[in-house]
């Protein structure tokens, strides 16, 4: 597999991922001028996402081939679980409950990441991770071009921008495209693409506030 399969990937879903990055959520966030209700809304169902996210990674641990690969994961495990940390605070501070429904689509997000890590290939696996932290990764960067370290949202911006956190999502490429065999490709660009399409629709999902209809 060539190393330009991130390239490859990236170029791919480029219109998704512009859809992203200018997202109404996002511009709102780093102009200061999203809504209080929205952000606890997302604050809400991302950590809803990263509890799921942990039983993910433990997950691609079991499946793991090498020691390599699982002591990286085992360190994102420890780096989520601080993130969990991060969202308890946040919610006390504010008085917000924690203790939500998943809305259908972080449900459908993270029950696809699920049923990939337990029943897809361990490449599909890495590319749906290494997707999600990318993701991330950009939508926050850019939050950060604009805002800067803002004190309402430093630690989520300081978290998901930092130079440890830059280097995971890029360790996590490295380990998918050294891993992926051109015969893996097909099934890889499915699931970048799967992931890429839930990262867009978890900000929409936020923003618009869509929930259960009944
Ligand atoms: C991440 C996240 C990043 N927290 N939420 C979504 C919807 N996508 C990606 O994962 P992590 O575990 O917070 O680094």
């Amino acid at each position: 597999m060539p190393s330009t399969l991130l390239d490859e990937l990236l170029a791919e879903a480029r219109p998704i991922w512009q859809a992203m990055i200018a997202h109404p959520f996002l511009h709102e966030l780093a102009t200061g001028t999203l809504s209080r209700e929205r952000f606890h809304f997302w604050v809400q169902q991302d950590y809803r996402f990263v509890q799921d996210g942990i039983r993910f990674l433990g997950l691609l641990i079991a499946r793991a081939p090498d020691e390599e690969l699982r002591r990286g994961l085992l360190d994102a495990v420890v780096a989520f679980r601080n993130e969990l940390t991060i969202f308890e605070e946040s919610a006390r501070q504010h008085a917000l409950s924690l203790a939500v429904e998943p809305t259908p689509i972080c449900l459908g997000y993270t029950s696809f990441l699920l049923a990939t890590a337990a029943t897809g290939s361990l490449v599909e696996a890495l590319t749906v991770l290494w997707c999600a932290e990318k993701a991330y990764y950009d939508a926050w960067s850019a939050v950060r071009a604009q805002l800067g370290l803002a004190p309402a949202y430093a630690r989520w911006i300081e978290n998901w921008t930092s130079p440890q956190f830059a280097s995971w999502v890029d360790w996590l490429g490295e380990q998918l495209a050294k891993r992926a065999t051109t015969a893996d490709q097909p099934s890889i660009r499915a699931a970048f693409l799967a992931t890429a399409r839930y990262e867009y629709l978890f900000w929409d999902m936020v923003y618009t506030g869509s929930n259960w209809p009944i």
